[in-house]
């Protein structure tokens, strides 16, 4: 058996890969397991170190792949379970491991369990899912899914509802059942057996139901209201997540990184904790939040930079004395990074390295999104026929029904709908970017011919580059890794900014999220190690600039 550094999950960067539209190798316009084969290679030149592979398991594909039809096979689009096999070892061959997406909270319609369990009131697999009978021709409660609409779906087999948290074809596993959990963790333990190095795990928060299935107060005078009060992180979780991790987390040497909103910052050491906790790490979705308040959904709010900062420096501060944070600022539910936090024009370079900096060494384990590496951008579309994403779609439908302005409507999924990361990847200037030969199932971003990995490899200066030299740099210096936290400028709305120190070693990370040139209020301390322009002038910062200096702390 190998033997792994235990703290392996901590020195490494991950890469996400959204299969669909990562690389096509057949001409179906849908990204595959055999494209991402072909390019390892390129993820190695990368320096990544664990490639987050979203869900590729079998699935009618009603939220792409978040929905599963059967755990043990490879959806068709993608490939077979050799494909499978093959990637894995072929990554372990290049020094890359790979986890899978668990999707544990809710299956597809589609699968085995759901379809015997719809199929009578008796059924032995009825109580697997969550089904109530209606009150008075109405749903049994007015709880609202995440996707919109009512989490009830009415099933005239039984004549009873089941609940969905997400789309009516994801409805949602019953967690009180015993049967259902170990089913959950023999599945999980099959796919470990067969080469995964852990698991991203998906909508995890969710599991737990308010058993008391409450109407849930209307403070708007909706006649749905968001599930999260009686459905998200809800007492009792924490039973089901422990004995996880007793029977298939504890015992293994795995990467686990829990996509968990809901959790408040006083409770991430019951998730996160080395000792008591259950994952390695979480996500948090503060920062990428921000401009959504799910109270008022739909409803854009701008935001200051010292909130955003704050949003992901508290939960550094919380986990400084144990536990430890996924650090993100893409993935396929949100839009990009440099759209949103940085420049998409005139600064779309400098700027997506200084986000970059900003992020990638702060302390815990970074995650770069298929495409952040060579500066993706979103794309506004004009019309709802680009969009793809069932949450895209069903928010318009209904904006529409409430009568809102078609215009309003795209401007709001311009700055939201999760398609805006989930154009297909870029490798370069030719046909469909390089994608496919075929006919992409989702349109690609216009800027190919300029945004792409081919000519991100040419140019020396590309973000490409700057992101090979930020692993590196972050790999051969623990500090980056190890080091304690401190945050500095806290209440700048200009630059954002913190300290690494480590065994007598002092880090500073300066970063300029404005377009003009920012004066600094201390000299930078040490020799500069890194810089995302031509050279650090002293006294200030330039537009978007990012500046890495380290002196050893002594000598301060
Ligand atoms: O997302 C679930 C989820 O909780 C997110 O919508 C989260 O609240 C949001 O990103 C915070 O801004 C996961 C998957 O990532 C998503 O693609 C699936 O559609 C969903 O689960 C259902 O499986």
């Amino acid at each position: 058996m190998e033997t792994r550094n235990s703290n392996w999950w901590k020195e490494s960067v991950v890469y996400q890969i959204y299969p669909r539209s990562f690389q096509d190798s057949d001409g179906d316009g849908q990204g595959d397991l055999r494209g991402i084969i072909n390019r390892l290679d390129y993820l190695s030149t990368l320096g990544i170190d664990v490639i987050w592979l979203c869900p590729v398991y079998d699935s009618p594909n009603d939220d792409n792949g978040y929905d599963i039809r059967d755990y043990y096979r490879i959806q068709e689009e993608f490939g077979t379970m050799d494909d499978m096999l093959e990637l894995i070892s072929a990554a372990a061959e290049r020094g890359i491991r790979l986890i899978m997406d668990l999707v544990a909270n809710h299956t597809s319609d589609e699968h085995a369990w759901f379809v015997e369990s719809r199929s009578a009131g008796d059924s032995p697999k009825r109580d697997w899912y969550i089904w109530k009978p209606g009150h008075d021709g109405q749903e049994p409660t007015n709880w609202e899914s995440n996707f919109g609409g009512s989490a009830w779906e009415y099933d005239p087999v039984t004549g009873e509802y089941y609940l969905h948290c997400f789309s009516r074809k994801q409805p949602d596993l019953n967690w009180e059942n015993p049967e259902v959990r170990e089913n959950i963790y023999s599945m999980m333990e099959w796919w470990i057996d067969h080469g995964i190095a852990g698991f991203r795990i998906d909508a995890i928060t969710f599991i737990k139901k308010n058993q008391q299935f409450p109407q849930l107060e209307s403070e708007d005078g909706h006649r749905y209201v968001p599930l999260a009060a009686a459905s998200l992180n809800q007492p009792g979780i924490l039973d089901f997540l422990q004995e996880m991790k007793q029977q298939v987390l504890a015992p293994r040497n795995i990467m686990t990184v829990a996509e968990s909103p809901g959790v408040p910052i006083e409770q991430i050491h019951e998730f996160v904790d080395e000792q008591h906790g259950v994952f390695n790490m979480i996500f948090q979705f503060d920062h990428v939040d921000l401009d959504n308040k799910p109270s008022a959904k739909g409803v854009y709010h701008p935001w200051k930079l010292t909130e955003f900062k704050h949003a992901l420096t508290k939960w550094q501060a919380e986990t400084a004395d144990g536990g430890w944070m996924a650090l993100f600022m893409e993935n396929h539910d949100h839009v990009r990074s440099v759209s949103k936090y940085g420049h998409d024009g005139e600064y779309r370079e400098v700027s997506a390295k200084m986000l970059a900096v900003y992020y990638f060494l702060m302390r815990g384990t970074p995650f770069i999104y298929q495409g952040q590496e060579i500066g993706m951008t979103n794309h506004y579309k004009e019309s709802i026929s680009g969009y793809r994403d069932i949450e895209s779609l069903s928010f318009h439908s209904r904006q529409r029904e409430l009568g809102k302005p078609e215009a309003e409507i795209m401007d709001y999924l311009a700055l939201r709908s999760r398609d805006q990361g989930r154009t297909p990847m870029q490798w370069n200037s030719g046909y469909a970017a390089g994608f496919t030969t075929g006919e992409p199932w989702i349109g690609l971003n216009p800027d190919y011919p300029s945004v792409n990995v081919e000519h991100s490899l040419a140019a020396q200066n590309s973000i490409l580059h700057f992101y090979r030299s930020l692993i590196e740099l972050r790999r051969t210096h623990k500090a980056l890794i190890y080091g304690d936290f401190q945050e500095i400028y806290t209440e700048s709305e200009q630059v954002g900014g913190y300290t690494r120190t480590y065994q007598g070693e002092c880090w500073t990370i300066l970063c300029n999220f404005t377009e003009q040139r920012v004066a600094l209020t201390e000299p930078l301390a040490g020799e500069i190690i890194v810089s995302n322009t031509d050279g650090h002038e002293a006294g200030g910062l330039k537009p978007y600039e990012a500046v890495i200096s380290r002196t050893a702390a002594d000598a301060e």
